[in-house]
């Protein structure tokens, strides 16, 4: 009952959801530091989150902290969040895997796909003494404003399922991680079936790998990428050659992958957005690593691995990784 939840990764997302769980109050939440930054950054908060709202600012303390540098406590984790970005993954997961078995559920938060893999490739390679993996689909709008200070800028549903790999039993319709989340109104927690939530998460791999890197490229908000009939072009191109290799990832068709659903949904998505940095763009301003791997880079292998084209997929990958050199170059 007490299981407290961790959470691992405190970007925009693992702030947000930590200060949604501590709020709701019914179970403890164990901050783990990955980072040697994190604990000084947290000492200049004040020990705590504050996540602001139409301007109104809600504080909360009364977090668990841990160092998670694979010597810290070896307590067992039940329920584990990981909001790291995509590429951090797996190694902020070895440093807490001899924490971890099958009586623990991960949550992944990762924007693309490809993390839960490499994480079973690397860490859980035994299916017996893996821990239960769900997947989670976030759409609220937060940014940062200080190290442990957020803003909620816009609501969005946080959509759960479990993942079933081929040598899992079926999904057991819930645990008390996602029961919780699911109690949590801030979070507007949907809990999908496993189809439906690999579903979700292909929808989304197609949004973000037509949408991130035109941004990053182009370096406009989201809503811009509608105003110009050269961008509009590209998107549809982009659209037209990842929808034969979401479809073949899918595990039953579905209507909602037609080359035009498709269209429609990554044009809604950026109308919806217009008005928003793309998580892509902000890395390429911060100057931090994108997460185009998981994004086009993933789909490439898969284009590779079934022989679809993925020409336009590869030429998003290198431009954004271009731009990225080029601007290291201007800084050098
Ligand atoms: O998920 C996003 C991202 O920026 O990563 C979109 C939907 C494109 C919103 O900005």
């Amino acid at each position: 009952m007490h299981d407290p939840i961790h959470v691992l990764g405190l970007g925009n997302l693992g702030k947000y959801i930590a200060h949604s769980l501590i709020r709701q109050g019914s179970k403890p939440v164990t901050l783990l530091f990955h980072r040697p930054s994190l604990a000084p950054q947290w000492q200049s908060a004040g020990c705590e989150i504050r996540c602001v709202t139409d301007g109104v600012v809600d504080k909360r303390s009364g977090f668990r902290v841990e160092v998670a540098n694979g010597q810290g406590p070896h307590a067992p984790i039940k329920y584990l969040i990981v909001a790291t970005k995509a590429y951090m993954t797996t190694s902020a997961l070895q440093l807490v895997k001899h924490r971890l078995d099958a009586n623990s559920s991960i949550l992944f938060l990762q924007n693309g796909l490809g993390p839960m893999d490499e994480a079973s490739a690397e860490i859980f390679p035994d299916p017996a003494s893996r821990p239960a993996y769900w997947a989670g689909i976030c759409s609220a709008g937060v940014y940062s404003t200080a190290p442990f200070t957020i803003v909620h800028a816009g609501r969005g549903p946080l959509m759960v399922g479990r993942i079933t790999g081929k040598e899992r039993p079926p999904a057991s319709p819930q645990n008390g991680m996602i029961h919780l989340l699911s109690q949590i109104g801030v979070l507007e927690t949907t809990v999908l079936t496993s189809s439906e939530i690999s579903e979700s998460q292909l929808q989304k791999l197609v949004v973000n790998a037509v949408i991130n890197p035109l941004t990053a490229v182009f370096r406009c908000q989201n809503g811009e990428l509608l105003h110009s009939p050269t961008k509009l072009a590209l998107m549809k191109l982009l659209v037209n050659e990842t929808g034969p290799i979401v479809r073949a990832l899918l595990q039953t068709p579905s209507d909602s992958f037609s080359d035009q659903s498709l269209v429609d949904l990554v044009l809604a998505v950026a109308q919806k957005t217009g008005a928003n940095t793309s998580s892509m763009l902000q890395d390429v301003q911060a100057d931090r690593r994108t997460e185009i791997d998981y994004i086009n880079g993933y789909l490439v292998a898969q284009g590779t691995r079934l022989g679809l084209p993925a020409t336009c997929n590869t030429a998003m990958v290198r431009l954004v990784k271009a731009r990225q050199a080029v601007q290291d170059e201007d800084v050098a």
